[in-house]
């Protein structure tokens, strides 16, 4: 395999094809000489980074998201689809692999600074499945045209804006990184750790225009690429950063959610005894030391990144619309995990509840029969790859690990799996959950560290632990072998053709 490392320095670019002022590098891997048929669909892949179900098209009353809504009425809404792990990089590694983590590697974030060319020591898929032909690759091997824009495989935000990341150069034939005011006015950014923004919750009430802003350039970029493509087909991924911290926006999105409208999460008794203890063990010290006042300030920023994100979608939504592509181009829109905001006692992700595992899932497929209604179909991230492959008609590697939602996007009614699961690491110590139709089941170091079960339509909050209550010992053991045979058989997700 061949692959050229990609590169932003300027004298390296210069002679690239520039659109609308950003600079798009081509990357000159080889290429199938199989060329794409120009009736086939095109993909726009749109991904937000660590953002939850707060938006209009999953009910929240109070987050504006217009233009998420929007794509939601022309496409199925996923109610409950599930991120394989709660971190960018192993959870984008599964996803545009279409593996899980234990079969990808990736099981951690790389240490900050990593470069996409540096396999020897971070945690890169391609370092434990070298040959993987990726979801962008597969489309690019069938004579599409590949091309990212921002975050797609894990990157350091916000240090590694404006570079390509941890990256994988074979999936792409383009890549834009934009880099925008909220990276050069770093300094200007609130953090509970004054000088960190990375992991740590830390806001700003920008100044200037959205299209300044990282995730404008971001819409810019893709525009502009859906101008130079629009005759061939394409598969474009827009990556936004927003709302990952640092919550920068423009200031007329914090002034939606004034703080004194935010209403702080209950905790239950096992979030305040911390029970059990790895469980609750993504807590940070400094967001525990936060007053409520703090608290109320950064759910607002948070949400304010939300809207500033949804605007920029909704101008890449107008594009595709103007341009004449969207009754031809298969639009995604997901995010790589859930999220946080003090419920459980908690922030950000890396936990097993239900609001870190789920994920938004929107997918609009122009003629599909189940456009505009919602689904309580389970479905997971590793989904995606089979999926897109399946509506655009393209042979998917036999090893791929989820299952084509297709029949879902045809009857919302249908279910194509019954099971979802997610995992994280505890130091030496895996967690891993299961989500089924009624359960959630969480085995820490398989049972040794703790155990959860939550009745999800009685408890959807997860207040009630019943894993000790013997009523439940039948479910939980059934529960226990569906994830064991999950273990042995990373496909055993998916139902059996005769279940669906
Ligand atoms: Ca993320």
């Amino acid at each position: 395999m061949t692959m050229k490392t990609p590169s932003t320095t300027p004298a390296r670019i210069a002679g690239a094809l520039v659109v609308a002022g950003l600079a798009v590098i081509p990357l000159a891997a080889q290429r199938d000489s199989q060329a794409a048929r120009p009736e086939q669909p095109n993909v726009l892949f749109l991904i937000a980074d660590d953002l939850n179900g707060d938006l209009g098209a999953y009910g929240h009353p109070q987050v504006q998201t217009p233009n998420i809504d929007r794509l939601a009425r022309r496409g199925v809404t996923f109610e409950r689809a599930y991120s394989q792990f709660p971190l960018c990089s192993p959870s984008r590694s599964s996803m545009l692999t279409g593996r899980r983590p234990d079969t990808t590697g990736v099981l951690a974030n790389p240490r900050s600074g990593r470069v996409a060319t540096d396999y020897t020591s971070s945690p890169h898929f391609r370092e434990f499945i070298p040959d993987t032909v990726t979801l962008p690759q597969l489309f690019r091997q069938r004579g599409y045209v590949a091309a990212r824009v921002g975050k797609l495989y894990h990157y350091g935000v916000p240090g590694q804006i404006g570079t390509s990341g941890l990256d994988d150069p074979p999936s792409w034939d383009y890549i834009v990184n934009p880099a925008g005011r909220d990276k050069a006015e770093e300094h200007k950014v609130f953090s509970l750790v004054p000088g960190s923004y990375g992991g740590v919750l830390s806001w700003l009430a920008a100044d200037g225009s959205d299209l300044e802003q990282t995730d404008g350039l971001v819409a810019t970029a893709a525009i502009g690429l859906l101008e130079q493509y629009r005759d061939r087909p394409f598969f474009l991924a827009v990556g936004n950063f927003r709302p990952h911290t640092p919550y920068v926006s423009p200031k007329k999105y914090f002034e939606r959610y004034p703080v004194e409208r935010i209403a702080l999460p209950e905790l239950s008794a096992d979030d305040r005894q911390r029970t059990p203890a790895p469980a609750y063990a993504s807590a940070k010290a400094e967001q525990d030391r936060m007053s409520d006042d703090l608290r109320r300030q950064a759910i607002q920023a948070y949400w304010a990144s939300i809207s500033f994100m949804d605007a920029q979608v909704g101008r890449v939504l107008d594009a595709l619309d103007r341009l004449g592509l969207a009754d031809r181009t298969i639009v995604v829109f997901t995010s790589d995990h859930g999220y946080h905001l003090y419920d459980h006692g908690l922030w950000q992700k890396q936990s097993l509840f239900e609001r870190s595992a789920r994920v938004p899932l929107i997918v609009a497929a122009p003629g599909k029969a189940g456009n505009g209604r919602k689904t309580r179909a389970l479905a997971e991230l590793v989904d995606l790859y089979p999926t897109l492959a399946d509506l655009a008609g393209l042979p998917a590697p036999a090893y791929l690990e989820g299952a084509s939602l297709a029949p879902v996007l045809a009857e919302p009614a249908r279910t194509v799996k019954d099971a979802a699961f997610t995992q994280v690491r505890r130091g030496e110590s895996n967690g891993y959950s299961v989500r089924t139709d009624r359960w959630r089941y969480t085995a820490w170091d398989e049972g040794r560290q703790g155990e959860q079960l939550y009745d999800m339509a009685a408890d959807p909050g997860e207040t009630t632990n019943l894993a000790s209550d013997p009523q439940w010992a039948t479910t939980i053991a059934q529960l226990k072998r569906r994830m064991s045979d999950y273990m042995k058989h990373p496909r055993a997700g998916t139902a059996p053709a005769g279940a669906r």
